[in-house]
This record gives C-alpha cells, structure tokens and sequence, in this order.
C-alpha cells in the first residue's frame, strides 16, 4: 500500500494487490480511512501484548510482565499468562469452526424432511460419509441424512467423558495411536471448549504445559468436528469442488446488475440466493429497476466456497484487506453477512455507499443493520428477502468506481478433484514426488494481515519462492484471494514454477497453486496428506510436507495451526504468535512438541527466511525418505 505521505510504496507495489492501489485513492477522498490507516494509526503496539504477556483476567489487572514485575499481583508466571492466553484463543477458534459445523448438520437434518429448500445433492458422499461413521448405508436418503446430522450434533454435545467418535473414524490411525499416547484424544466438543475456559479462569490451572496440551486436544476436535464436517456436510447439500475457471479481484464486479456479496463463511444460504438471482422471475424483477440482471460475487472465505463449485456465481472479490474497497466501488448493492471477518467499518462505508447491509446468522450483529436470521426451513424466503432488498438498493446507487484489474482463476481443488485429475489415485502425485520433479507440498494457508510488510506481500513471496523450488503449493482462506489476485493460479501461471514442477503442471493442465478454497478446506488438505502418507506406508509427520500460515490473523488459525502440530506438520506462523514473553511456551512450541507429534511451529517474519526453512524442512524429510 502506498504510503499517502512520503509517496512510497511499502508492499512492493502495493501491490500485493492492484486493485487496492487503484482504489486507495478514491476512497480516501471520500473520507475514509482504512484497515491500513488504522494500522498505522496504531503504532507503536504494546509490547507485552505482542509478547502474550499481558494478563486482564482478574480486577487486580491489567497485568503486565517488565523486568520490574515478573511475575502477575497473583503471582502468575510469564509462561502461565502466555499459555493461557493463547488456550482461550484456541478455545475461540474451536467454537468458531464447530458453531458453523453444527450449523451444516442442522441444515442437513431439515434437508432429510420435505420442508426444506436445501436438498442432498451428493448421495454418494453422503453415503461414504455413513459408512465411515459406523452407519447402514444401504438405508434410504432421508433416513440416511437424518442419522449422519444426527450423530455430528450428538458429537458436538456429548460431555467430554466420552472420545470424540469422528477422530477415531476420520482421522489416520497412526495419528490417533500418538494422541492418546499423549492423551488428548478429546470427548465431546462443547463440553471440551467448557473445560478448556475453565482451565483459563484465575487461578484454576497454573500448569502452562497443561494449558498447551489442552489447546493442542481442543484443535483435534476443532479439525474434526469443525473442519472435516463443514466440508463433509456442504459437500453433501452443496455437491463436491469441481475443477472449473472462474475470474476474482474486484474488476469482476459489473456496474449495470444489481450486484450481491456473500460475505463470511457458511455458503448455504448464499448458495440459494445466487440460484434464485440467475433465475427468471428476479431477472424481470431486476430489468423493471433498470439493471441488466442480478449477480452474487463471493468475498472472503464464502466466496472460495462458491467459487470451488461453480454454477451461478460472478467471481470472488478478495480477501479480509478487500471488504472496505470493495464496498468503496459504490457497485455494491447488498452484503449478506455470514459469520466470522466482517469488520466493524463496514456500516460506515454502506452509510457512504449507499450499500444495504444485512447480517445473517444470530451470531453476527452490527448496530443498526437489519437482521435477517433463517432456519433452514425459512432459508428460500429469506434468500428472496435479501434478492428483494439488493433490487431496491438498485436504485439509490451512487458514483461508481470499478478498479480495472481481475484475473481469471482456475479453482475448485479438493481431495477427490485432484484424485479424479490424476486418474483415480494419488499414486501419479506420489510418484513425481519420488522421482523428485516435485520436491514436495507446501500448505500455505490462512489469513491476510494490515502491516505494511504483510498486506499479502508474505503469502506471494513465500509462495513464490516454493514454486519456482519444485515445491507444490495448495491454498485455502483468504491466501487463495491473494494467490488468486496475484496470478498464481491462472491458467498460465505454471510458468511461475521450476522445471520439475512446471512440467507436472503442464501435462496435468493445472496451475502451480491449487486453491482448496477456504480456510474451512484446511481439513481437506490434510486428507490430501493422509492419503499421500497411506500410499507411502508412512506416518505423516514423515512426509515432505510443510504449513505455512504467513499471515494468519484470528483465532481459528490459531486452532487450526495447533492441530497441523498435532497432525505432525513444520508449521511457519507469521507475525510471530504472542507467546515470546515466555521461554517455556516458546520452547515448547518449537521444539519440545517435536518428540511428542513429530510436529512443530516455526516463527520468521522474512518470508526470504521463511522460504528457505520451508524448503530445508522438506529437503531434510526427503533425505530421511531415502529420496534424492
Ligand atoms: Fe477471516 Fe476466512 Fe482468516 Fe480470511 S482466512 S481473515 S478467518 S475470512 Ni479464513
């Protein structure tokens, strides 16, 4: 982004994202500032904030660790107040994935009744699914998707006494062998997030390696029961990823339609509403308000879950940075916000905008902006109330101006696209590792922060720096946008690659970085993992295979980077997590945790450096492979 007052450019152009500089200036005259301003406006940030130890549990607080005072007025150790603030983190992000999971369920048991406008789209999914779970799958569908829903909101509710059924099904067998070796194979999910801010109440649990194995078992049912089902259970309603080109960046947004944005991350209800807009009663509706039709945009992580299966849908907007520009277009007519990253300006900007905005899951709530909650039963007319609102909003537009820039994009990835593209089996992918034409995988996943040196800056270099190192790339979350937006994953983009890589890319016709959509799809790209190490006969802390967070943000990512720890996985955070402030969390984390899971974390800011461990990490796990 470019800095208004020297006229530099701090992110390599700004350009991490085009689109952004293009739109920098217009926004700002008129009369906004932005999550970059803000940022700025921020500086300098606490340092015991950044370093986790700062503890504002109790009255006697704010805590904060000095050499002056090392310790908390109750006498709380750097290590505990680091350890605990990083528990209620994962303890959120926990909760965050397995509400929108309980949220799919609920939509399947009413897609099982009559009364429903969502359906089973995919029986075959659903009836592997059943199998894996222990259930007759020779049942009928109805039957068959009331006990599937039923037995994943039983999970999430039974007490914490009784081992979360679904890792035993779902998960790799050598994985489950280690955590209950280490015991933190955990129970039921609401009841484990209950213990674990028990655990995180003034002095209850002063052990900080406790604290970090109960993040640790908390991820393992956040993957489980919050990863693996959302996207096993929208899978079903929704039907599977299919591979397909679709266009991103905001250039797509078209100023002569009635423009709609799905915004958040459970894509059900939009789903129905970009069907319904493409269909001909609204297409009139729209013609008579003098717009050339309706179109549903996706943005953030909704929009990768639109954009991986096609049908009616405009194009993805960006990511978390983009929200505020893309409303500062003035060819937004209507945001539906899902859960999770809508971010507090954004009423602002509708004022300004003239943009409609409505929330749509009981968790979100923005003061002064219409709520329109659904059941899955209420789900159509609410998908027409919303279609309603967007033509009407037609109307009051004002000045518009669309950025230029978009790219065509080349998505929908997931385990079984990519298995169905290689011929029916990962053996093809196997193979080329092994011959050594891809050195290895590289999840590079997450989020996107505001700092002048991150902005997507990490996320591109460090994708960069892999592929053009042999070493596959797969995305999921707002990484997908920025790989997407800065061309990694267009038709062409194998040219960006090695040789070893390029030439795989070619002859499979598929880019360099595959975008298993959103950070929901985490889960997926772990099975990708767990079917490369069954095919190998290995554990999957022995494969080449590495994680990249390069600019996680929120606390689902740090649920999900405790769990690619659990899973056995090198996994790169930046910015540094606030766990500095103690030795013993930092040791842990990056090293000791090693010798239990086979996994651990790695922190670096450069993403040069960064590059170069991923790469080492690789190198290194090929060697012990017997691999050259
Ligand atoms: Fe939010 Fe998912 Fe993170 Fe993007 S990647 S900033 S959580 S939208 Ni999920």
């Amino acid at each position: 982004m470019q800095n208004r007052e020297t006229g530099t450019t701090e992110c390599d152009g700004l350009c991490a994202d085009a689109a952004l500089c293009a739109m920098d200036a217009s926004v700002h005259d008129a009369g906004m500032t932005t999550v970059f301003d803000r940022y700025e406006s921020q500086q300098p940030q606490c340092k015991q904030g950044i370093q986790g130890t700062c503890c504002v549990l109790c009255a006697n607080g704010p805590c904060r660790i000095t050499a002056k005072s090392p310790a908390g007025v109750c006498g709380a150790s750097p290590d505990l107040i680091v350890a605990r603030n990083l528990l209620q983190k994962a303890a959120i992000g926990t909760a965050g994935n397995t509400y929108h999971a309980e949220n799919a369920a609920r939509a399947l048991l009413a897609a099982a009744g009559d009364d429903c406008a969502f359906t089973v789209r995919d029986v075959s999914r659903l009836e592997s699914l059943a199998e894996a779970l222990g259930i007759d799958a020779g049942q009928p569908v109805a039957v068959l998707a009331r006990e599937v829903a039923g037995l994943f909101i039983h999970e999430l509710n039974k007490p914490d006494t009784e081992e979360l059924a679904l890792v035993e099904a779902l998960a790799p067998a050598g994985r489950v062998a280690v955590w209950r070796e280490l015991g933190i194979m955990p129970g039921g999910v609401n009841s484990e997030i209950r213990t674990a801010l028990v655990k995180c109440m003034t002095s209850v649990n002063n052990d900080p390696v406790d604290l970090l194995l109960t993040a640790m078992k908390l991820s393992i049912a956040n993957a489980y029961a919050g990863l693996h089902a959302i996207n096993r259970l929208q899978d079903i309603i929704l039907g599977g990823a299919v591979i397909g080109g679709s266009s991103t960046n905001l250039g797509v947004l078209d100023p002569a339609t009635v423009n709609i944005v799905a915004h958040g991350h459970q894509p059900l209800l939009a789903s129905l509403v970009a069907e319904l807009a493409a269909s001909e009663e609204f297409g009139q509706m729209a013609g008579a308000a003098g717009a050339a039709g309706i179109k549903v945009y996706g943005s953030m992580c909704e929009g990768q879950e639109l954009l991986q299966r096609g049908g009616a849908f405009a194009g993805q907007l960006g990511n978390w940075l983009h929200q505020e520009f893309a409303l500062g277009t003035g060819a937004i007519d209507l945001v539906m916000m899902d859960y999770n990253c809508s971010i507090p300006s954004l009423p602002e900007y509708a004022e300004r905008f003239a943009t409609r905005l409505v929330t749509t899951d009981q968790a979100v709530r923005m003061s002064g902006v219409e709520r329109l909650e659904h059941t899955p039963q209420t789900a159509a007319d609410t998908a027409r109330e919303i279609l309603e609102r967007a033509v009407a909003a037609f109307a009051e537009r004002g000045e518009v101006t669309v950025p230029q820039e978009s790219r065509d994009s080349v998505a929908g990835f997931s385990t079984e696209s990519v298995v169905a593209a290689l011929g029916g089996s990962v053996q093809p992918l196997v193979d080329a590792i092994a011959s050594g034409s891809i050195r290895g995988i590289a999840a590079v996943v997450g989020c996107t922060t505001a700092s002048p040196s991150a902005r997507g800056c990490n996320i591109i270099k460090i994708a960069e720096r892999l592929i053009a190192s042999d070493i596959l790339v797969v995305t999921g979350g707002c990484t997908s946008s920025t790989l997407q937006n800065a061309g990694f994953t267009g038709p062409d983009a194998s040219a960006l690659a090695g040789p070893g890589l390029r030439a795989v890319c070619d002859s499979l016709g598929v880019p360099p970085v595959l975008s298993f959509g959103s950070c929901t799809d985490i889960g997926r790209i772990a099975d990708v993992a767990a079917a490369i190490a069954g095919t190998l006969s290995v554990d999957t802390s022995e494969l080449p295979v590495a994680v990249s967070a390069p600019e996680w943000l929120e606390q689902k990512a740090v649920a999900d980077a405790f769990f690619s720890v659990a899973y056995g996985l090198f996994t790169h955070l930046s910015p540094v997590p606030p766990v500095t402030g103690s030795e013993l969390v930092t040791r842990v984390l990056t090293q000791d945790v090693e010798g239990l899971t086979g996994g651990k974390v790695a922190v670096e800011d450069d993403p040069e450096n960064a590059a170069a461990l991923i790469i080492a990490h690789i190198e290194d796990k090929r060697r012990r492979l017997g691999l050259s």
